[in-house]
């Protein structure tokens, strides 16, 4: 088994490195891939050196299974001849997600639609993930109408030089601007770019990735992302309307029977989720669990993880498990 990490030195290409290892995930060669200016390079992982190798290399290898986290243009271009030579691709970028051909997956929810002609399989956005997996449980038993979400998305969401920027304001220093504004002791109500409706291209996505994660087009979503000065991990606001009337005792069972999510909710101990407590955890963390007052059947929820886990590499590993898993590979 040939295991290919397109994007290998990345801020995601190195989580889904750690993620590889902590789950001693099986493969007989790993190729580590990057764009020309990283060819060459060595990096150690497991003990070993690995030589940073191009896309044509890679492409020539075969491997079974390629991860790609090197952004959009590139799985645009690269995955197609992936999958012409009989690899899994599986995509971070945002590239394949609303194509209706391709399979958008959180494993816990909807592993079973892939088959073995689905050679490139997409991973959804990190704020996606991580509120799809926390309302599944919820969604099976109460059913969903509506779901309201705001965001405070960490920089590393961004990628490397987003950090960069964030660290340089912080230590004083001219930084190079991602951003259009300062992010350091600032909050930017802005995530990806402006959409002719007003919205952000995160924020449609959050709508658009939901109702095809779900496979359901009745339920409505409307969302605002935002970008705050953390260096690491996802929260977001929830208000969800159901169908049905919930009991809350049973909403907290729910929860913490769900696969890979973790209930932290006991306020009167000041345990709720934060990004410092869910960093490096493959988990979403759900808290602040309570019934929404002014409206029936409805329950505000926070849910936090750590967006370079469970919102990226997590989920991608996951998936090349169930590959392996289910013999698809
Ligand atoms: P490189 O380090 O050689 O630029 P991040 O989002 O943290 O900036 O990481 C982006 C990742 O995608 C890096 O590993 C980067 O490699 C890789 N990458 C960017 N552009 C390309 C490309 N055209 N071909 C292959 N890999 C690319
Ligand atoms: C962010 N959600 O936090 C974005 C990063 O579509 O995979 C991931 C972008 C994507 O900025």
């Amino acid at each position: 088994m040939k295991l290919a990490v397109v994007g290998a030195t990345g801020l995601v290409g190195t989580e889904i490195l750690e993620v590889l290892a902590e789950h001693n995930f099986p493969y007989d060669e790993l190729l580590l891939v990057a764009s020309e200016r990283s060819v060459g390079k060595q990096i150690e992982y497991k003990g070993k050196k690995h030589t940073v190798i191009g896309l044509a290399d890679a492409v020539a290898a075969k491997p079974e299974i390629a991860i790609f986290s090197a952004g959009g243009s590139t799985s645009l271009e690269w995955a197609p001849k992936f999958a012409a030579a009989g690899t899994f691709v599986i995509d971070n970028s945002s590239a394949w997600r609303m194509d209706a051909t391709k399979k958008l997956v959180v494993p816990e929810i909807n592993a079973k639609e892939i088959g073995s002609e689905d050679k490139i399989i997409a991973n959804p956005n990190c704020s996606t993930i991580q509120m799809v997996l926390a309302l599944e449980p919820l969604r099976q038993r109460y059913g969903i109408k509506r779901v309201v979400v705001s965001t405070y998305q960490s920089v590393t969401g961004t990628g490397k030089a987003a950090v960069d920027q964030m660290m340089a304001e912080r230590a004083g220093t001219t930084p190079e601007m991602v951003y259009p504004h300062k992010i350091d002791m600032n909050v930017l109500p802005h995530i990806d770019v402006f959409q002719p409706n007003g919205y952000t291209k995160e924020e449609m996505k959050m709508i658009n990735e939901t109702k095809k994660i779900f496979s359901d087009d009745t339920i409505k979503v409307t969302a605002t992302t935002v970008r705050i000065p953390t260096m690491g991990g996802h929260s977001e606001a929830v208000n969800v309307e159901f169908k049905e009337d919930f009991d809350l005792t049973e909403v907290r069972s729910l929860l913490e029977a769900a696969p890979g999510v973790i209930v932290q909710d006991d306020p009167a101990n000041f345990v709720y989720p934060m990004p410092i407590t869910a960093h490096k955890k493959d988990e979403v963390f759900v808290g602040r669990l309570r019934r929404d007052e002014s409206q029936a059947n409805t329950l505000n929820m926070w849910i936090v993880a750590d967006n370079l886990r469970k919102g990226a590499a997590t989920n991608a590993v996951q998936i090349a498990e169930y590959l392996l898993e289910n013999k698809l590979v």
